[in-house]
């Protein structure tokens, strides 16, 4: 662990989370991930303990902590389950965060709360079927009706698209205006006309759901706009640069998962008559796996300081998703390496880390799309 100095109540959040994930959580998430099932009691917990809300407000039911006290937790979470830490972090980064930075009030009173105390679940939904990286391209539209918005379209990837109670819905209120013309609403998922359609077979993150969503004719009421009309892309953008240091958050606590398995097993297995950890083959892959996983947790903490210090982290933000997602997959590789033929398996987790990390690298922003971010934030700054 870095010696960089967390106050105590950072350290308090960690240990609280750690422990929890290693009493609840890893008795049972390779048993989630192969039965697919969503885990309900866990996340119930998590809303107990205040993790569904971490930087919420407490007058909105949030536990009012920093952004760093959140990503500590999210690591240790993501140790134990990549998919809870995927649950946890949709609704802590992209509907609480985004309804706390620009609801009104009422909407603060009427959604907020209870998502933040995890009573209710949430979701985002952006992508679409032809709508991904260029998220403006989007084709759902909202048209204003007297005292609602008529939605059509369908949404893709949602995750916790199946379970949620209310979403984030960007969709276009002018399509002449392009990115300009999107808007942001707050559904509530039982209004009719949203129907849930089918769930993706997914390589990674197996215990949540990733569904793909209709809207037909479906009537949002006009006070559900966040924001005002043609500000949905940047509440987008705004949104997803605080969670992708949350995927980083992710990406790091997998891999760190990869590596204290590799280094448990390379000490008790045997090979030519010595532990596999007596080889130095093998302990420069540790050396390796070790400082990457430093170097991108601690990418992690400066964007999160930056964060809640109210700097501009963007550019450091993508960086610790775009570094932590392509560590975890190398290290995750590595630790399979480590494990043989039996990391090949799914008698051993080291298999559910490395196909939970690849989708690091793939949503809230691919790498390539990180790379565009911090591209055109370093080409503005050196001049
Ligand atoms: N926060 C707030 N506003 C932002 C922003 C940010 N981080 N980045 C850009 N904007 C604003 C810009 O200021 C610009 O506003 P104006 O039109 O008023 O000038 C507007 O958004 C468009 O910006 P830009 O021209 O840079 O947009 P691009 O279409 O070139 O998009 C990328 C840039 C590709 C980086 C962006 O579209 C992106 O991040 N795409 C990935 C989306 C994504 O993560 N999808 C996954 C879905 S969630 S699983």
């Amino acid at each position: 662990m870095s010696i960089v100095s967390l106050s105590e109540v950072q350290e308090m959040v960690q240990n609280t989370a750690r422990e929890f994930t290693n009493n609840e959580i890893k008795p049972v998430a390779s048993i989630n991930d192969k039965e697919h099932s969503f885990p309900e009691d866990i996340i119930r917990k998590l809303g107990e303990l205040g993790f569904m809300g971490m930087a919420v407000p407490e007058q909105y039911g949030g536990s009012g902590l920093d952004y760093l006290s959140y990503m500590l937790a999210l690591e240790e979470i993501c140790r134990g389950c990549a998919s809870t830490g995927t649950i946890m972090s949709v609704n802590n980064s992209l509907i609480c965060a985004p309804i706390n930075t620009f609801g009104t009030e009422v909407q603060k009173k009427s959604f907020l709360t209870e998502l933040a105390s995890g009573k209710k679940l949430g979701c985002f939904m952006l992508s679409e079927p032809e709508a991904g990286s260029d998220a403006a391209s989007m084709r759902t539209t909202a048209v204003l009706n007297g005292d609602h918005y008529l939605f059509n379209g369908t949404k893709s990837w949602i995750t916790n698209g199946a379970e949620a109670d209310f979403a984030i819905v960007f969709a276009s209120t002018d399509k002449s205006l392009k990115h300009k013309g999107v808007s942001a609403f707050i559904v509530n998922m039982k209004t009719p006309g949203v129907k849930i359609g089918k769930l993706e077979d997914k390589l990674g993150i197996r215990a949540t759901s990733t569904a793909q969503i209709f809207f037909e004719d479906c009537k949002v009421p006009s006070e559900n706009l966040l924001g005002n009309e043609g500000d949905g892309f940047k509440i987008a953008l705004n949104t997803l640069d605080g969670g992708r240091i949350g995927i980083a958050a992710q990406a790091v606590g997998i891999a760190q998962a990869a590596l204290e398995d590799s280094v448990i097993y390379a000490k008790e297995r045997k090979a030519f008559g010595n532990p596999i950890s007596d080889f130095q083959g093998l302990q420069f892959m540790i050396a390796d796996m070790a400082t990457r996983i430093e170097a991108s947790r601690l990418l992690v903490w400066q964007a999160s300081v930056m964060k809640d210090k109210g700097m501009k982290y963007g550019k450091q933000s993508a960086m610790a998703k775009l570094f932590a997602a392509e560590t975890a997959m190398w290290v995750t590789t590595k630790a399979i390496q480590i494990h043989g033929g039996y990391g090949y398996t799914t008698d051993y987790p080291v298999e559910r880390y490395f196909r939970d990390a690849k989708i690091t690298e793939i949503y809230e922003g691919t790498s390539e799309v990180q790379r565009i971010v911090i591209a055109r934030e370093t080409l503005k700054e050196i001049q």
